[in-house]
């Protein structure tokens, strides 16, 4: 066997570790961009290295010998990320697998994998930070003190085992070094980032042209809806019915004057039909698995009996990135995929046999070694054929299924939850986690996706979902309808109340993925982000930061307007009360309905705009508003713009506040807004005092 080790950056180490007679092979569709050794290292002390015994005959000699390494685990270390889960954000002591899986209905703790797979860990012990990353898109395990304490085990099925260790030491510089090493979230467009409606069910142009006219007669705040698999002739890709969606071109025009865009989505399964000109051509070229006996691998989805593109193949990625011109040319605005673990129907919720064959245009491999690359591969042929096809706009792909680097081409949302209040929950450390483990931009099915969601739970989800990266309500054919209006009032005023604050906090959240997209901070935070030396944030995953200014602590039981809050080191302001609070501290928040805990760092300018039904409406007034403490810290925001689409200038400006004054820098950068003016709130006691500044250098003393 051989063990390499290379210093690739002052705090990024790889390791390779492969079986007797495999040259050593670094290629990886993760690792975005070439890395160089800096130097060549010695094995570490203690580390252990072992091969164990294949798995079985048959292509277990192909795939060869499972590898195992077993390091000991630091004094006190604790263990978190991991990618999509179910339970808490914390994973010490439990055994993590990772392998993409369409799980059956009802997420529950019992589940471990899902269907994404991150195997990227990060652990705190003693207040620094470490990151370990597993590079293998086949099966992977990890053992985080679990089976024995005093050690941490990683374990690959598929014959290589590189890793690379990160040492921080902070959670942050963990993550800018991971998010460099496996790639950033692009910027999103600003319209991503506003409200989505979506519904699987929908199954005519009329249905959804009342959803969007429910939205504006309600004055509820909507930028896009989706097309679930309804709007598809049989289910054949890149295709619409023409009964039930006669002009889709038309259709979505139409919704594009009243500010709505049109999301459809894409599933892998190509539907066996020789007919259907998709499915020919990508026979003819070849781009199709196959099975271990070299004919055609079919499987049964939607469509019925369907092959399936080899994403692995970068000459189907681009022939299946080039076929969404069929959909763009009608107006869609971005691409959700979906099925991409990939799942099938036959056996029920299963994916492809370990021996299928991904022919790789000359560089065959075996569904086992590969398989957590499906979902990746769709993902980054989607993105790239947008990115053709409109060079001019920024992609925009949402996608169930992945690996670690998915982050590059799409954002991620958790699939199939359940109209649960335990979901809601599961939500926060979930999306805490998956930000942690580099997927910045994430979000789940608001409202819940299986089973009959209800007012309250709704209300109080939505209250939740507008601080998350991406905000989108999306349920079950045949369940009840759970558009924000849906049940009547007082929900569909809380709804839209919380809506309507999502649409102020946009700027503010913009900033949030400008620095995701050029640090990788997370933009939905764990508290442990941060304050990684308080060891009480570690469990306090049912609250969370939104960028690095506003704490939020979400209601996610029936009946109750209290809960409890923990506001780590620092001055907080409750948004609603203007209540100033001295962390560390527990308070018990009172939160009724349409007033979910939510904190802002006192002295940290928080830039709003107005209430607006979507994105494409002028904005005409820029607020700052800060809840200025002269006792708390001084704070320095940059308030980050540009046109919130394409790739033309932008602009910061630096926002400072201390005990005296609020200063505001003048603009760097070209991006030159629509008129509007520009204003300075500051919050004191409860009461606002609002200034008006202009787009130059502004001082507004505070005594
Ligand atoms: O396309 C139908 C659904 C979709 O609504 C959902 O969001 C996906 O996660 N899809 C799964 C396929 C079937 C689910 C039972």
């Amino acid at each position: 066997m051989t063990v390499e080790v290379a210093q690739l950056a002052e705090d990024l180490i790889r390791v390779g570790f492969f079986p007797p007679g495999r040259p050593p092979d670094y290629r990886s569709a993760a690792v975005a961009g070439e890395w160089e050794p800096l130097a060549r290292l010695e094995p570490p002390g203690g580390v252990r290295f072992e091969v164990l015994e294949p798995a079985g005959a048959g292509i277990g000699d192909l795939l060869g010998p499972p590898l195992r390494v077993v390091m000991p685990r630091r004094e006190g270390e604790r263990f978190f990320g991991c990618g999509e889960r179910t339970a808490g954000l914390e994973k010490t002591g439990s055994r993590q697998i990772f392998w993409n899986y369409d799980p059956p209905e009802g997420h529950t703790a019992s589940l471990n994998n899902l269907y994404t797979s991150i195997p990227f860990v990060l652990s705190l012990a003693g207040g620094v930070c470490r990151g370990v990353f597993v590079d293998n898109p086949g099966r992977v395990e990890m053992d985080l003190a679990k089976a024995d304490p005093g050690e941490v085990v990683y374990e690959t099925a598929t014959g290589n085992l590189v890793y690379y260790v990160f040492t921080g030491p902070t959670p942050a510089a963990v993550l800018e070094r991971y998010t460099e090493l496996t790639g950033r979230v692009g910027l999103p467009p600003l319209w991503a980032l506003g409200n989505q409606q979506s519904r699987w069910g929908h199954v005519s142009a009329d249905e959804v042209r009342s959803v969007a006219d429910g939205f504006r007669s309600r004055g509820i705040p909507c930028d896009v809806l989706y097309l679930d698999i309804d709007y598809m002739d049989g289910f054949r890709v890149f295709t619409f019915d023409e009964e039930r969606f006669p002009d889709p071109a038309a259709f979505i025009a139409s919704l594009a004057e009243d500010g709505f865009r049109v999301v459809t989505i894409v599933d892998p399964g190509v539907k066996v039909d020789l007919e259907y000109p998709v499915y020919v051509e990508g026979r003819e070229r070849g781009y199709y698995c196959r099975t271990f006996g070299d004919e055609e691998y079919r499987n049964v989805v939607w469509p019925g009996l369907c092959a399936f593109p080899d994403f692995t193949n970068p000459a189907a990625r681009e022939w299946w990135g080039d076929n969404h011109a069929a959909l763009l040319d009608l107006g869609v605005a971005g691409i959700w995929c979906d099925m991409n673990e990939p799942s099938l129907f036959v056996p029920a919720q299963s994916t492809m046999p370990a021996d299928v064959v991904h022919p790789g245009g000359g560089e065959p491999r075996l569904h086992a070694q590969v398989h957590n690359l499906y979902g990746s591969g769709m993902a980054q042929a989607t993105r790239e054929g947008l990115a053709r096809l409109r060079p001019d706009r920024r992609p925009f792909v949402i996608s169930r299924a992945g690996f670690a680097g998915l982050q590059r081409h799409a954002l991620q949302w958790t699939g199939d939850n359940s109209s649960w209040w335990e979901h809601l929950w599961m939500s926060l450390p979930q999306l805490q986690n998956l930000g942690l483990s580099g997927m910045a931009f994430c979000g789940v099915d608001c409202g819940g996706f299986f089973g009959d969601s209800n007012g309250e739970l709704l209300a109080r989800w939505t209250e939740a979902a507008v601080f998350q990266p991406f905000l989108r309500n999306h349920s079950q054919m045949g369940t009840v309808p759970q558009e924000p209006w849906a049940f009547g009032e007082p929900w569909e005023s809380i709804c839209r109340d919380m809506l309507l604050l999502r649409m102020r906090l946009l700027p503010y959240l913009y900033g949030a993925f400008e620095e995701a997209s050029r640090t990788g901070a997370p933009v939905m935070r764990p508290l442990l982000f941060e304050w990684f030396e308080d060891e009480v944030t570690y469990t306090a995953d049912d609250e969370f930061m939104l960028g690095d200014a506003l704490l939020v602590a979400p209601i996610t039981r029936p009946g109750i307007e209290h809960r409890h809050v923990y506001l780590p080191a620092g001055t907080w302001v409750h948004w609603w009360t203007g209540d100033v609070v001295a962390g560390p501290a527990h308070v018990l928040a009172h939160a009724p309905l349409g007033r979910p805990a939510l904190y802002a760092r006192a002295n940290a300018a928080i830039p709003l705009w107005p209430e607006r039904m979507h994105t494409g409406e002028p904005v005409d007034r820029l607020t700052l508003r800060v809840f200025a403490v002269p006792s708390a810290d001084v704070v320095t925001r940059e308030l980050y713009e540009d046109a919130g689409e394409g790739f033309g200038p932008s602009s910061r400006r630096s926002v400072t506040v201390d005990a005296e004054a609020v200063r505001v820098s003048a603009p760097v950068g070209a991006f030159a807004p629509a008129p509007r003016v520009v204003e300075v709130e500051v919050v004191r006691g409860g009461a606002a005092v609002v200034t008006e500044i202009g787009d130059g250098a502004a001082e507004i003393t505070l005594r």
